[in-house]
């Protein structure tokens, strides 16, 4: 179908319903139309370019258009389009990748659980996390520990982990058995102490909320390595060795949730290689596939997974846990990532550039502060740059910079006043100079629009 925009528009305002949207709004103004990927570029239904500072929603890694990715799904889907996994059966693309899963993660990883999606592993991470705890003759440790401003998802589980206040309203959410701690956002809390301090501090709120609970009762902490969704939180170094002795020294699981953090996010094949954690479980989707099939799997490691073997059987699964397409891709995609050396190309070159001409934007008179890691950067719009304080809400800095930025040819998120990038892993210094610029041209719109 070749539609013109408003067709398109019209057509989506009367049967569609869009995730996290605010429709009277969206209806107002119309939807924008994506119609091809290139590259590190989408297409619009204008025909106007846009840099995808995104990489979709942090997914997109090896970039737009991929014919190893494109053929691997049509092979696959001629082959076997679907077989499942339980009663005993197996298909090979999910015997191939999860071997290949066991090569990429870190030493002690050998066994992965197949899901459809983030949201998904978390769901079955929580399940599995008592379970174990049940086989191991303890079923009263039920509860998790997660952080506010966390996002693990959407599903009942997953928006329960997750620390979204406006998610939990909607649905009497968290479930029970779910606590938040804060989470390590010095820009925001600092409160005046050094990033080192700040670090210890917020780690140890997790050993004041063990000991509230009785750490008998606690199953387990989930964390991002780097909170993605909730505006590239990126923890001083202090925190998570300290999260790690916390965890070691009473004995609870360590889940990190790697959605975004993995497949060469940070500049490692995954975040606990960045930041040295020892987890127990990881959760991978998103950029497993580059988000071209959905996929998500749950690493676990050995520790848990002989409890789990031994425990009888485990309740649990989806239709589409490791589809044989999604499988294929994801085996596909890694092999691309081996080929291409593309964490080494990240870590030794483009991320180093990336993070060399984020850091520019400092210079600015509305950016109070920029911070990166890896192919993922941050920056917070600040009415003063001295005191760091925010304009007031009512200015809405944030979505004014997002919609400069979208005009201006560049996709670029907005979490309240705090400006996010997670641009594909593939994209080229040429590229990441027209991001920046594009960014630094949006940036001087909003202060001309808000600096009155
Ligand atoms: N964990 C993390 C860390 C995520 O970022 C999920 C779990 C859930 O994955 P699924 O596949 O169920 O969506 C995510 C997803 C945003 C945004 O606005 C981020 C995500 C999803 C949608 C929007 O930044 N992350």
């Amino acid at each position: 179908m070749d539609l013109d925009t408003r067709e398109w528009q019209r057509r989506d305002a009367s049967h569609h319903l869009h995730p996290f949207t605010d429709h009277q709004q969206l209806r107002d103004k119309g939807a924008r139309i994506i119609t091809r990927g290139e590259g590190v570029y989408l297409i619009d239904s204008e025909g106007r370019r846009i840099l995808d500072g995104m990489a979709g929603l942090w997914c997109v890694n090896m970039g737009y258009g991929r014919e190893e990715l494109i053929a691997a799904a049509e092979r696959q889907m001629r082959e076997l389009p679907y077989y499942n996994l339980f009663f005993q059966t197996a298909h090979p693309p999910a015997i191939e990748l999860a071997g290949l899963l066991a090569e990429v993660t870190p030493p002690g990883f050998n066994q992965v659980f197949f899901t459809g999606s983030g949201s998904e592993c978390n769901d079955t991470v929580l399940r599995m996390v008592r379970h174990y705890w049940a086989c191991q003759g303890k079923p009263e440790r039920q509860v998790i520990i997660s952080r506010r401003n966390a996002y693990h998802g959407s599903t009942v589980a997953g928006a329960s982990l997750g620390g979204m206040r406006g998610m939990h309203e909607q649905g009497s959410l968290p479930i029970p058995g779910i606590v938040h701690i804060d989470q390590p956002y010095h820009f925001g809390e600092g409160q005046g102490m050094s990033p080192h301090e700040f670090g210890v501090a917020r780690a140890r709120q997790l050993e004041q909320k063990l000991l509230e609970l009785g750490p008998d009762k606690v199953a387990a902490f989930i964390g991002e390595p780097i909170q993605g969704a909730g505006g590239v939180i990126i923890p001083p170094e202090s925190y998570w060795p300290e999260v790690q002795r916390i965890c070691d020294h009473y004995g609870i699981l360590l889940i990190a949730d790697e959605v975004i953090c993995g497949f060469g996010r940070t500049g490692s094949w995954f975040g606990c290689d960045t930041f040295g954690i020892r987890p127990d479980f990881m959760c991978l989707a998103k950029g497993i596939t580059s988000g071209y099939v959905p996929l998500g799997a749950v690493m676990v490691s050995d520790r848990v997974a002989g409890v789990i073997e031994r425990g009888g059987e485990f309740a649990h699964g989806f239709t589409y846990s490791g589809h044989p397409v999604s499988c294929a891709v994801a085996i596909a995609n890694i092999r691309l990532m081996q080929k291409e050396s593309i964490v080494k190309r990240v870590h030794d070159r483009i991320a180093p550039y990336l993070q060399r001409r984020w850091a520019e934007l400092s210079a600015l008179p509305i950016v109070g502060e920029t911070r990166g890691k890896g192919m993922v950067a941050a920056l917070e719009i600040v009415q003063d740059k001295h005191s760091k304080t925010r304009f007031p809400a009512t200015a809405h800095a944030g979505l004014t910079c997002r919609e400069f930025c979208f005009d201006n040819g560049l996709v670029m998120r907005a979490v309240g006043d705090t400006m996010i990038i997670s641009p594909p892993l593939v994209i080229t210094e040429t590229e990441v100079d027209n991001l920046v610029d594009l960014a630094r041209r949006s940036l001087e719109l909003t202060a001309e629009r808000l600096l009155v």
